[in-house]
């Protein structure tokens, strides 16, 4: 089945030599497959299904007939067994080496062969111990080099938040766009997919300007290498280690492209076979007519300024993501939702739920202020709420176990419920403020304060904030006994995990949402970019249940209120609609639902 691209089979020629060399292999069969790769990227992916189906590959300079049967092998049934092979029977530390900038599969193969070096920890250790300075063809300078890559390896080779890396694409999106000759522009892959972590930035551009666009992309000040640039394309690492992919297409083509480089790679091949079981073939290029096995005919879809036609003779004009789709008989789907997690199933009986937007969010909950450990203070957040247009702003600084984090004691709790209070009568903003706090809940399921301190605030946020280490039958029996307490609202950062930095603790996420929605307890969407805590994943069964979301900032300071947009990246990647999420309601909405929530002891 055609699931592999051209390009696809050209990375793994290429790869295929790098391997053969790595084990020390006869160079001109190193040579064949560098060159089968050259060969491939110089053809059309419609002029490659006709030669494989009428047995013509040979007839390309560059391609021997022992490269013919693998490429003709790969391309119809996705695998190649040879290449399976070759993978398995070398050491992947020995492949990991090829990461290491300066060392190509002839240096590793030497330093394999004289110091039994396989790994890259192997390789600090001798570099360290002066060994690869003293030997044949490396010396000083390149030991140096090598310990500078491996040390540039560990901090770039690491993903990064999609806070972050949006930060660095937004600026320079707007600058692609604003260049002359730019028909349009977008940021695709994972960071238009919403994802919680990102690799690297992926930019695709229509413009006649190519040369000028890839210029401007390759001298923007905050680059610090460029690590590959071609014609029509670019690649680029940033002072922060973040790296970025430039793609500049023909206009008719941008649509294709935008959908191939957005992704997920599992979307895509689903997306790929769906076409070919309709007789179409779908890829970056275009929507074309494949007839018989794997050739290929006329277009399908292009753009209206190109006069194509379809084998029906019809125009069908492809100038959104939406007319592709449509063009595989599916409604429009949100590149947060393109995971290859049926959502192509769902596309085709259904209309996609609109899903939650930044713009439909009316507030926040779980902010801190001064009083505890934010930078802010109560007046500066809610000054921050207002210019954000929020009717509300849920103030839920720490409880007083969180010694760390000054958490309150019931004195000082109390002087700030006054405080906001105070706030509310003097009409000073015009968003109202909620009286809440981030209670801890006690190793042992109880929350820090008293029934009588608790029925003083609008709302309650129960999160963990100590014994991490308890077993995960433990706590999650701790965290069910806190969403039992009538006096919770809502269970903070289900996990507790930090993203790229630690592991969350150990929780039955079942249980818990059970006990969700037993008790009526609302589950936060941390959203700080760290955290994104309870997880998209997670989610899709937990709003399925009745579950209500409220996407909580959990902001240290008037900035941080703006991570909302990270929590709506992951509400939208979960199917969540604006209903499923609290903090969409009204002022007056909220105010009903916390008074009508049971204060047993008031
Ligand atoms: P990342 O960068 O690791 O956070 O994730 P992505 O999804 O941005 O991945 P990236 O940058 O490698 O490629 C962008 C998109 O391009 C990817 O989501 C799907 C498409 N793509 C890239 N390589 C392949 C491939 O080998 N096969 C298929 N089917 N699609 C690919
Ligand atoms: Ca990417
Ligand atoms: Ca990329
Ligand atoms: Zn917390």
């Amino acid at each position: 089945m055609f699931i592999v691209t051209k390009n696809e089979i050209a990375d793994i020629l290429s790869e295929i030599g790098t391997l053969l060399e790595l084990k020390g292999e006869n160079p001109f069969k190193v040579r064949a497959y560098q060159s089968g790769a050259r060969a491939l990227e110089g053809i059309e992916e419609a002029e490659l299904a006709r030669l494989i189906a009428e047995k013509q590959l040979e007839s390309i300079a560059g391609i021997g007939s022992a490269l013919a049967l693998k490429i003709g092998e790969l391309y119809t049934t996705g695998r190649l067994e040879f290449y399976d092979n070759l993978k398995a029977s070398i050491a992947p530390g020995l492949v990991e080496l090829l990461q290491i900038p300066g060392l190509g599969p002839k240096k590793i193969r030497a330093l394999h062969d004289k110091l039994g070096i396989d790994s890259i920890a192997a390789l600090t250790e001798a570099c360290q111990a002066g060994r690869i300075a003293e030997l044949d063809g490396f010396g000083a300078k390149t030991q140096e080099k090598i310990l500078a890559g491996i040390k540039n390896r560990e901090a770039y080779g690491r993903r990064h938040l999609w806070w972050d890396a949006w930060v660095v694409a937004e600026p320079i999106l707007a600058g692609l766009r604003a260049l002359p000759g730019v028909k349009r522009a977008e940021a695709a892959g994972s960071l238009r997919r919403g994802a919680e972590t990102i690799g690297d930035l992926d930019f695709i551009v229509a413009s006649s300007e190519v040369a000028q666009v890839v210029a401007w992309f390759t001298t923007l000040p905050e680059v610090k290498e460029i690590t590959a640039q071609g014609e029509t394309k670019a690649s680029v690492r940033f002072e922060s280690g973040l790296q970025a992919d430039l793609r500049i297409v023909p206009e008719e083509q941008f649509v294709f492209a935008l959908h191939h480089f957005t992704g997920s790679k599992d979307h895509n091949v689903q997306m790929r076979q769906r076409a070919l079981a309709r007789g179409l073939s779908l890829s970056e290029w275009g929507l074309v007519r494949s007839e018989g096995e794997g050739t290929v005919k006329e277009k399908v879809g292009v753009n209206p300024t190109l006069k194509g036609k379809s084998a029906s003779g019809q125009q069908r004009a492809i100038d959104s993501e939406a007319d592709l789709f449509a063009a595989l008989g599916l409604r429009f789907i949100p590149p947060e939702l393109r995971e290859g997690l049926g959502e192509l199933e769902f596309a085709e009986k259904s209309d996609l739920p609109r899903l939650v937007e930044a713009a439909d969010l009316c507030g926040a909950f779980h902010n801190h202020t001064t009083a505890s450990d934010g930078s802010n203070t109560l007046a500066e957040m809610t000054a921050a709420a207002e210019a954000l247009g929020w009717q509300y702003l849920g103030i839920a600084d720490h409880s007083k176990s969180s010694v760390q984090a000054k958490g309150l004691a019931e004195d000082r709790l109390l002087r700030q419920i006054e405080e906001i209070h105070g706030l509310n009568a003097s009409k000073r903003f015009k968003t109202h403020v909620f009286t809440g706090v981030e209670c801890d809940i006690l190793p042992d399921g109880r929350l820090d304060y008293d029934d009588a301190t608790l029925a003083k605030m609008d709302y309650i946020v129960a999160s963990i904030h100590s014994a991490f280490a308890q077993d995960e039958a433990t706590m999650t029996a701790r965290i069910i006994r806190a969403i039992e307490n009538p006096y919770t609202t809502m269970l903070g950062h289900l996990t507790g995990r930090l993203l790229l930095r630690r592991e969350g603790y150990r929780v039955d996420a079942n249980k818990i949402i059970d006990a969700a929605v037993t008790h009526g307890v609302m589950i936060e969407l941390n959203a700080s970019p760290w955290r994104l805590d309870m997880d998209w994943r997670l989610w899709r069964k937990a709003s399925e249940r009745g579950v209500l979301c409220s996407i909580n900032p959990d902001a240290h300071d008037t900035e941080g209120l703006g991570h909302v947009r990270a929590g709506i990246n992951s509400a939208r990647k979960s199917g969540m609609t604006r209903d499923q999420v609290f903090n969409t309601r009204s002022l007056d909405e909220v105010k009903k639902y916390f008074e009508a929530r049971v204060k047993p002891s008031t």
